[in-house]
């Protein structure tokens, strides 16, 4: 099965609500006529918990072919959890995925893989589609290579998920995220494939070649194409270029 190209807009804690509005009207604005109208491309923004009301309601009101996500959930469905916030909330604003264990909040938040897998498993009571985030770290990279921990990492992840369920894999090298030093072409096509292949051993064939793998960690409109080409790569999660409402128009026009 063809496997709609994603590109994901992760703002990470930048923009307010009102500068939101700003961003995703100039944007929608910039795109007109782009391909993302007619689904061949998909796009997602995946903004500040506070934004997600604003940018569901632009959304609903100009029919922006965006799809909305949260950036993290918890593992809890309710109670008393101060500061958390629940995937059935997310799912009640319209969000269709979440990121999950973005290395931000593997290093900034003592998420553990087990905290990781448990919040697939949040995710998936409220039908959100989780955007499972795996990477190695620059030590990592020294010590085991560079697919050893992300295959680890999303072999935890994907304990206990259905093989019908709908998931998408984001390799996240976390030397690559922020630095402006991406992975090769290569590099993300060689892990990628790995976890795809990982995806398969735990939830099937089917599912292996259903799922999205995206590529993320400095993507801008300068190496999209490079990625996209490699046939394991079915998008981007990109953070910083997705701020800036030209480059991240010019990425989601990429062209092969
Ligand atoms: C990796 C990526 C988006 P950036 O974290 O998740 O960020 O594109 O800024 O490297």
């Amino acid at each position: 099965a063809a496997r709609t190209p994603f590109i994901a807009g992760n703002w990470k804690m930048n923009l307010d609500h009102l500068q939101a509005v700003a961003f995703v009207q100039k944007l929608q604005w910039t795109l007109k006529d782009a391909k993302h109208e007619d689904g061949s491309v998909e796009v997602g923004i995946f903004p500040p918990f506070t934004d997600i009301r604003t940018v569901q309601t632009l959304i609903d009101a100009d029919k922006i072919p965006f799809s909305l996500g949260g950036q993290d959930l918890s593992t809890k469905d309710s109670g008393a959890y101060t500061g958390e916030v629940s995937g059935q909330f997310l799912a009640k604003l319209d969000c269709r995925y979440v990121i999950i264990g973005h290395s931000e909040r593997r290093e900034y938040h003592q998420e553990s893989d087990e905290i990781v897998a448990a919040k697939v498993q949040a995710a998936l009571r409220y039908g959100l589609v989780p955007v499972i985030c795996v990477g190695e770290t620059a030590d990592d990279l020294e010590e085991f290579g560079a697919s050893a921990v992300p295959v680890g990492q999303l072999r935890v992840a994907l304990e206990g998920v259905p093989a019908d369920a709908d998931i998408v894999v984001a390799y996240e090298p976390v030397w690559a995220i922020g630095s402006g030093k991406a992975a090769t072409p290569d590099q993300a096509q060689d892990v990628c494939a790995k976890l795809r292949a990982v995806v398969g051993e735990s939830l099937g064939a089917d599912a292996a070649a259903r799922t999205r793998v995206l590529y993320g960690g400095s993507v801008k409109s300068a190496n999209i194409a490079s990625f996209m080409r490699e046939p394991d790569v079915d998008g981007a999660l990109v953070g910083g270029a997705s701020l800036v409402v030209d480059e991240f128009a010019a990425i989601i026009r990429f062209q092969k």
